[in-house]
């Protein structure tokens, strides 16, 4: 079953979103399989963004997702890695659509609020620098035959 990562980044935990971002994501149906809280190091902030390592404004990326605790969240579920971008909606939130995340609560381009992985990819990849496999938990759901085919 395909997973992702999301991470609620310090902005939303410091304002309080944490429970109205899991419960968007929860309510479509996609498990969480594992979450922690944690304040990021230099490291694995390098590590996660990688890819952005020659944009100019990598720096500042990485001291602002060190900058506080973020919700580290494994999800779990049919195309949640596509899915999960459409509703957390475009990096900068003046051009999110209104019902998304960003569109319903952000301003700032860097304080975006949420990462969530790009490609199937990419959740491997970065779904090891955040948990370890034993971290993560498979299980089922009564509810599961209502929302999975
Ligand atoms: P994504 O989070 O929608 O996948 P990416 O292009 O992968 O967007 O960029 C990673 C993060 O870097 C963004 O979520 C945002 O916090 C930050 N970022 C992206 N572009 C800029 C920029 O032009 N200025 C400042 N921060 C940026
Ligand atoms: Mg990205």
């Amino acid at each position: 079953m395909e997973r992702t990562l999301v991470l609620l980044k310090p902005d939303s935990v410091q304002r309080n979103l944490s429970g109205e971002l899991i419960n968007r994501i929860e309510k479509i149906g996609f498990k969480i399989i594992g979450l922690k809280l944690m304040i990021l190091d230099q490291t694995k902030a390098n590590e996660h963004y990688k890819e952005h390592k020659l944009k100019p404004f990598f720096n500042d990326l990485v001291s602002f997702i060190t900058s506080g605790p973020i919700i580290a969240i494994a999800f779990q579920g049919p195309d949640c890695v596509k899915k999960i971008r459409n509703i957390m909606g475009s990096t900068n939130p003046s051009e999110a659509s209104p019902g998304s995340i960003r569109g319903d609560f952000g301003i700032s381009l860097s304080m975006n609020l949420i990462h969530g992985s790009d490609s199937v990819e990419s959740a491997k990849r970065e779904l090891k620098i955040f948990f370890e496999e034993s971290e993560l938990v498979d299980y089922n759901k009564n509810v599961d035959k209502w929302i999975l085919e």
